[in-house]
């Protein structure tokens, strides 16, 4: 079965994270978010990946190629992001016999996608507290009845997780009309698949929708977790690393540091002497973190420095990011309330207790800057030496 992957969406939700990488190529662990998706629908049998791709979609192009794992890969670009539905449309001339249609920033747990896979036709449930946020399906037994968004009355609390079998003839169906938020949504699709024939619900055990950057933490948390240990760099016999640890060949480890898994660090990366490193890390390509700095449950995208005397807690720091000597992120609030980040220019709860800053590409501080909890630095910002910055820039 051919695997349709959506890989076009502007990721708007996680800006500046996406301002010039498109969400799915963000990283997780090891590789981009969206070849996670795709190891998935590989493990489950797909022999084609149609890659629907649009927003900084050459980035999409450059790191896949024509074959991923020996499997071929196909593009269709969306021009204009009108919607799922649209986006499967656009690949429509790639379809022949059924297909599977994936979301490329979701992280599905990889026997539920071979499940799907085996039912066609079929779309993967979990089953939340809140379904009256999700769309949300009526099953009779082992079919799938119908699909509402974000219902008053639940029907029940298996919110749709964005993956489906569809079979052949829904290629006929992929032209819906505009919904209420002006989009041409699949689950419109999903609808007309539903009249005509028995859709099994494929139930995840796990799932998560990267839409924000705290959700890219989570896909971390989750993608390193995975990770079994691994020394291929050079790490020094002063160097303490325990548990699920790895260090890539290429990464340098130095004199003092310690470690405690998981925590990745990539290629070309230098940690320590006397580093700190800690609870579901990504130490990305080439980045540095040096003397007396504590990295703890973050992202340090490749190339970006953390080079003296810093904490950097619960973080996503973009590529290229220089953080000034004696830099501070604050992650917990004196109140114990959640921490709020700004999203779409909107305050909301990221749902955690422990959240620290959100970096873009570039960002550079200033020396001793302090740094509050959700707070976001966009693309390029910079902040004065010895500042304390509280608000967003
Ligand atoms: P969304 O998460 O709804 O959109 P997005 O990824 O652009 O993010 P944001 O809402 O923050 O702007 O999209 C769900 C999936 O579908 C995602 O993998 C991107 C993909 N998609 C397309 O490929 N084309 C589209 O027109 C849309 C709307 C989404």
């Amino acid at each position: 079965m051919k695997a349709v992957v959506l890989a076009a969406g502007q990721g708007t939700r996680i800006r500046p994270l996406s301002d010039s990488i498109p969400k799915p190529m963000l990283p997780v662990a090891d590789r981009p978010l969206v070849a996670h998706t795709i190891d998935a629908a590989i493990d489950a049998g797909a022999d084609e990946i149609v890659l629907v791709i649009g927003y900084e979609g050459e980035t999409v192009r450059d790191y896949f190629g024509d074959e991923y794992r020996d499997v071929p890969i196909s593009y269709a670009v969306q021009t204009e992001q009108a919607g799922t539905a649209h986006a499967v449309n656009t690949a429509r001339e790639h379809i022949d016999g059924p297909f599977a249609v994936l979301n490329g920033d979701n992280l599905y747990d990889p026997a539920a996608v071979d499940r799907l896979f085996e039912h066609c036709p079929a779309v993967c449930a979990i089953a939340v507290d809140e379904p009256r946020n999700y769309g949300v399906l009526s099953t009779d037994g082992d079919s799938v009845t119908g699909i509402v968004e974000k219902p008053s009355e639940p029907p029940t609390n298996l919110a749709n997780a964005g993956a489906y079998a569809f079979p052949e003839r829904a290629r006929e169906w992929l032209e819906v009309p505009e919904s209420e938020r002006g989009e041409h949504e699949i689950t419109d699709v999903l609808a007309s698949v539903i009249e005509e024939f028995d859709v099994t619900p494929v139930t995840l055990d796990r799932w998560l929708d990267v839409g924000r950057p705290w959700e890219l933490l989570e896909a971390n948390e989750w993608k390193i977790a995975d990770l079994d240990r691994r020394i291929d760099g050079r790490v020094s016999d002063d160097a303490h690393l325990e548990g699920d640890v790895v260090v890539e060949e290429g990464a340098t480890v130095k004199p003092g540091v310690v470690v405690e898994g998981p925590a990745l660090i990539r290629s070309g990366a230098t940690v320590g002497p006397n580093a700190y490193v800690r609870g579901a890390t990504l130490i990305g390509e080439d980045a540095s973190v040096g003397h007396a700095v504590e990295v703890k449950n973050s992202v340090v995208s490749r190339g970006t420095s953390v080079s003296h005397l810093s904490y950097v807690g619960d973080s996503v720091l973009g590529r290229d990011v220089n953080f000034g000597a004696g830099t501070n992120v604050a992650n917990l609030r004196h109140d114990d309330a959640d921490i709020k980040f700004t999203v779409k220019g909107e305050r909301v709860s990221t749902g955690r207790r422990k959240f620290g800053v959100v970096a873009g590409d570039g960002v550079k501080t200033g020396i001793n800057s302090s740094l509050s909890p959700g707070l976001k630095l966009t693309t390029g910002a910079t902040t004065r030496p010895g500042e304390s910055v509280e608000r967003d820039r």
